[in-house]
């Protein structure tokens, strides 16, 4: 997949990018995460990529021009690319969005700043607005990188082996189920007895029966999206 991300400060995908799964998946060929400073295609001499709002208000605004400018450019090498915008206003990122946009052969990701791009790069350039949840970031790079992070460890060979079965786990049970490691008993605490059984069949009904306790408990909205996932499924 070939994504290229739209950005004022692309330094800050350094050390995400660098970093464990998205690193591996770049290396493998899986994936290949392109960076582009828009302020390159801002045509005047200080190469302006904000102006004060028309009407008045706080803040600044990102114009479009460099944006249509950039994107077009990357529009002759990926035409078919939906372009992004990471927005506040967006529809909020979920696994079943996440799994729809990795089935794409490109994405463009638009990451705004200060209020936010002039409203006509939304109404004639991007094809998708996406929000990573109801609280306020400074810009979107980190929400590109929650997205990108989503994505990219969906696509085919991204992971090792344990991807299909954590991404069953998941659908399954929506919530992990509790986990342990060494020592058995540690300052007096000791791992469920049932975990040191070696009886596999009691192990997988426990956890089952501890991821929907898990779910029930702390994310009901969860509970009640899952049975209506599997009621949809069947
Ligand atoms: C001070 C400006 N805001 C009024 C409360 C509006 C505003 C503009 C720009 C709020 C946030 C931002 C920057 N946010 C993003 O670019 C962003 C974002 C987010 O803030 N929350 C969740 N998902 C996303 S995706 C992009």
């Amino acid at each position: 997949m070939r994504i290229d991300v739209l950005t004022l400060f692309p330094d800050m995908f350094a050390g995400f990018l660098g970093q464990s799964i998205v690193k591996r998946a770049l290396e493998a060929g899986v994936a290949d995460v392109r960076l582009h400073n828009f302020r390159r295609f801002a045509q005047d001499r200080h190469h302006t990529v904000d102006d004060a709002p028309f009407g008045g208000g706080p803040g600044m605004v990102l114009m479009a021009d460099p944006i249509f400018r950039c994107v077009e450019h990357l529009r002759q090498e990926v035409p078919m690319a939906p372009l992004i915008y990471l927005s506040p206003k967006g529809e909020v990122l979920t696994q079943r969005l996440a799994g729809e946009l990795a089935l794409m052969p490109s994405l463009m990701l638009l990451c705004g700043r200060y209020e936010g791009v002039d409203q006509r790069v939304v109404d004639h350039l991007v094809q998708r607005e996406i929000s990573v949840g109801d609280y306020v970031l400074s810009g979107g790079e980190p929400a590109a990188m929650i997205l990108l992070d989503a994505v990219v460890r969906l696509l085919p060979g991204a992971l090792g082996d344990e991807a299909s079965t954590q991404e069953e786990s998941f659908s399954e049970g929506v919530l992990e189920y509790p986990q342990y490691t060494r020592p058995a008993e540690y300052r007096g605490w000791r791992v469920p007895e049932v975990l040191l059984s070696g009886n596999h069949e009691v192990i997988r009904r426990w956890r089952r029966e501890s991821a929907r306790r898990e779910t029930q408990s702390k994310r009901p909205d969860l509970f009640g999206a899952q049975v209506r996932m599997e009621a949809s499924h069947e």
